[in-house]
């Protein structure tokens, strides 16, 4: 088994997805965590490819960018069954990104305009995204592709719980127009592992 390093920010936010991945496949990972921010990312950003996290590193080699990053590991251990149900995951994934692109906006920006643009977040970005991923879970299945739990899954997990942290709606407020995305999140809640990693995880805010 490779040696696997995780590096990102002491938080869930872009990291959780590979950590799940991990700890769903059962394989070992080194899980460097960095406070943000701090003299330790100023020192360690300029040696980082792109000046952001996560790095994964396998066996010393790099990998940038979230997305990449869980599609790589998902390959490794838990993707669909064919291209087909692989694009499936992938479609996704990527209606999941929708998700974090509003949110850096939202944390830079200050008083009127944050409050115009939390607005539109919670009262037009998360409805669309969230009817979007509701159409996409097949009718009578507890899983978004096939009948096991899948990166498409854990990306929707984490990244909802993201949007509502961010969007400061309750989750089951969130969710309660959306069954199908709430039986997900109780599926991967459900998991034994998951679980078990989900209470003794460090607590931090995203
Ligand atoms: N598209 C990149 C975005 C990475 C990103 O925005 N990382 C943020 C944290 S979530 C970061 O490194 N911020 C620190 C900085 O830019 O100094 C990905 O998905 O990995």
């Amino acid at each position: 088994m490779p040696n696997y390093k995780l590096i990102y920010f002491n938080m869930r936010a872009r990291g959780e997805v590979a950590r799940l991945l991990f700890t769903l496949a059962q394989v070992e990972f080194q899980d460097i965590r960095i406070e943000y921010p701090s003299e330790e990312w100023i020192k360690l950003k300029p040696t980082t490819p792109l000046g952001q996290l996560p790095v994964l590193e396998v066996d010393g080699q790099r990998l940038v960018q979230s997305k990449a990053i869980f599609k790589y590991l998902a390959r490794e251990f838990v993707y669909g069954k064919s291209n087909w149900e692989c694009a499936e995951i992938d479609g996704i994934m990527d209606t999941c990104e929708d998700f974090h692109t509003p949110i850096t906006p939202i944390l830079r920006s200050e008083g009127s305009e944050k409050a115009k643009l939390l607005q539109t977040y919670q009262e037009e970005t998360l409805p669309q995204i969230l009817n979007g991923l509701e159409s996409l879970v097949p009718d009578g299945h507890n899983y978004f592709v096939g009948e096991k739990l899948t990166v498409a899954d854990l990306s929707a997990y984490c990244d909802i719980e993201l949007a509502s942290i961010i969007a400061e709606i309750p989750i089951n407020e969130l969710l309660h127009k959306y069954p199908k995305l709430s039986a997900i999140r109780s599926h991967v809640e459900s998991n034994d592992r998951i679980a078990s990693w989900v209470k003794t995880r460090p607590k931090t805010y995203v």
